[in-house]
């Protein structure tokens, strides 16, 4: 099934129970290779949210801005994108080109990110594709500038969500997460994976 929220495509239950418990053993070996760091935005504020990559580039923030680099602060290169996320890329963005990051973002009971958008990728034609995991999110869906009615859903285990055309350049944001209403992590928590094409 597919839910449109204005431009936003959401498949609820993309991903079964096996196959997001296996997203996560790629995930695990993914992390042991290049850990999640906490970034700090230019000004220096620590996020709430953990993040790591995997593909030819990662997305950092750091005292000297925002950017996609090659390699992961530790100075490794990100490990590759596991085949299960190029195999759905493939099927729900078929004309789009491969993508070059997925990036992923872990989330703690009381992480949240705040309303912005996504332009440090070269070309916005190309679209994003995110991936749920763990305990639920509210995600609220904004406009081409700041400000202005939105609308929110929660975003379950499993969920994917396409963004193209207005939903590309569209503010974005998780408000909150809700605990212990997943027990796929053993952490607990969330992590959202999005597969992006960066130049
Ligand atoms: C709309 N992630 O990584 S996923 C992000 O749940 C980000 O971690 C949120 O916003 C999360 O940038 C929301 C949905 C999402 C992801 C990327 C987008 C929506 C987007 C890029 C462009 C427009
Ligand atoms: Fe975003």
């Amino acid at each position: 099934t597919l839910l449109r929220v204005r431009d936003f495509e959401i498949h609820p239950g993309f991903f079964t129970p096996d196959a997001q418990a296996r997203l996560v053993a790629d995930l695990r070996r993914i992390l042991a290779q290049a850990p999640l760091v906490q970034p700090v935005t230019p000004r220096g504020t620590p996020m709430s949210v953990r993040m790591s990559a995997a593909g030819t580039y990662g997305w950092i923030s750091d005292r000297k801005g925002y950017r996609y680099e090659p390699v992961h602060p530790s100075g490794v290169p990100w490990p590759a994108i596991p085949d299960t996320l190029l195999a759905m890329w493939q099927s729900l963005v078929p004309d789009a080109r491969a993508p070059e990051c997925c990036l992923i973002n872990w989330y703690d009971a009381s992480a949240k990110m705040g309303m912005h958008q996504d332009r440090d990728e070269a070309d916005l034609s190309q679209p994003v594709v995110s991936v749920s995991l763990g305990d639920e999110a509210l995600f609220r869906m904004g406009n081409q500038t700041r400000g202005g009615k939105t609308e929110s859903v929660w975003l379950r285990s499993g969920d994917v969500v396409v963004m193209q055309g207005a939903a590309r350049t569209a503010y974005h944001g998780i408000d909150r997460v809700r605990a212990d209403t997943s027990t796929l992590l053993p952490k607990g928590g969330r992590i959202n994976l999005t597969l992006r094409v960066v130049t």
